[in-house]
């Protein structure tokens, strides 16, 4: 009963933060329930599994072939990490799935451009998918439910069928604002394509054309390779910052405050507050935080592509803390409710 009651004085805290710029299907909803009785059957997808293994494979390969690769094509694979991390970070979650800030049509173009190279999914159906975890986080309408375990929540969920429950949660959500957005819908109607040529042709043929690579090398390191690491730190978020970590601002929940997560999904591993203040553009209280997408979207702001940035107050967050917090506390000091 406590903890309802937490929740939903929480829902209205966001609900007022959120209602000046854009409301966002995005707060957890503690009314839900998981349907009693037997669940229903896991039903593996075999040409995901293979593809996964072979990308897993190929990527092993790249790792291999780092040092036959050129400096200028090490570089260049840093560049792609950054650009396909960013059109993830800040494009498809900070941006399309909270809205926490608003970004002019270049930058969203840049965005769904990245986005497109990091091929997680087009940003519609990431957007939906993430809305969906939030407001229904670890229960059978969570599509990677960290309850179902490390594998599961990492990447054993994109190679089953999803509980029915997410789909039904997820067709219930108020999309209309990616539904309105022409630079998501495009993405979506031209996804494959943009895929074919921004995850794997552009990362391979510039280090071939412009400075001789091999064109094995140019797939291997800054094409397979670097997809295989973004895609991993991506799913760090969805396992590792669920599990460990300290949980600062709401101890009744299980997403965590993970240090090393934040560093390789740049600045995306503050997990326990982000579940917390889902709409704030930082994912991160203020002070030295490791967060490279929040130094990213304060530049996109001083050169005038971004502005609205959503912040939790520090009163806020001190009254959060207050009520459901407890500095330090860690999976082995306290059990999540829920
Ligand atoms: C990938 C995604 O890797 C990674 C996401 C990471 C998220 C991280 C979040 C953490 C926070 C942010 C941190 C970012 C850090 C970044 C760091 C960077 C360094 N609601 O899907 P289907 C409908 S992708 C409503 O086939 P199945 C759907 O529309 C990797 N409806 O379900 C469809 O209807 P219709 C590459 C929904 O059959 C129908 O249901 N991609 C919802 O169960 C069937 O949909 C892959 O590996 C919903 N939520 O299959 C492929 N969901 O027919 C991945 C579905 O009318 N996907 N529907 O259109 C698949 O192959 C399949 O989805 C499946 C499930 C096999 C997993
Ligand atoms: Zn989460
Ligand atoms: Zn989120």
């Amino acid at each position: 009963m406590t903890e309802t009651r937490i929740h939903r004085a929480d829902k209205q805290q966001n609900g007022d933060a959120m209602a000046e710029t854009s409301t966002v299907d995005d707060v957890f909803d503690d009314t839900y329930r998981e349907k009693e009785g037997k669940k229903p059957p896991k039903i593996l997808v075999w040409r995901n599994i293979i593809l996964m293994g072979f990308l897993h494979v190929g990527a092993l390969y790249g790792l291999a072939l780092i040092p036959s690769a050129s400096w200028l094509t090490l570089g260049w694979t840093a560049v792609c990490y950054m650009i396909s991390a960013l059109g993830v970070t800040a494009g498809a979650h900070r941006l399309w799935s909270h809205r926490s800030y608003k970004a002019s049509v270049p930058l969203r173009v840049f965005l769904a451009l990245g986005n497109s190279m990091a091929f997680q999914n087009d940003i519609y159906e990431w957007a939906r998918d993430h809305r969906v975890h939030h407001k229904y986080s670890e229960t059978d309408a969570d599509p990677h439910n960290a309850k179902r375990g490390f594998f599961f929540s990492h990447i054993g969920w994109l190679l089953v069928r999803k509980h029915p429950d997410v789909i039904e949660k997820g067709q219930k959500l108020e999309l209309g604002d990616l539904k309105a957005d022409r630079v998501v819908m495009f993405q979506r109607r031209h996804y494959k394509l943009s895929v074919v040529l921004l995850c794997f042709l552009v990362p391979m043929l510039v280090p071939w054309y412009f400075w001789g690579e091999s064109l094995g090398v140019a797939y291997f390191v800054p094409g397979l390779l670097r997809y295989t690491v973004v895609l991993n730190a991506s799913w760090l978020v969805n396992s590792a910052a669920h599990m460990w970590g300290n949980r600062p601002y709401d101890k009744t929940i299980n997403p965590r405050e993970n240090p090393f997560v934040a560093i390789s999904a740049i600045g995306e591993g503050f997990h326990n507050y982000h579940h917390t203040f889902p709409f704030d553009y930082a994912t991160s209280e203020f002070g030295c935080k490791v967060n490279i997408t929040t130094a990213f979207i304060n530049l996109m702001c001083f050169l005038g592509l971004a502005r609205d940035r959503k912040r939790v107050s520090r009163d806020m967050i001190a009254a959060r803390i207050q009520r459901t917090g407890r500095s330090g506390a860690t999976n082995s000091q306290s059990e999540p409710t829920r």
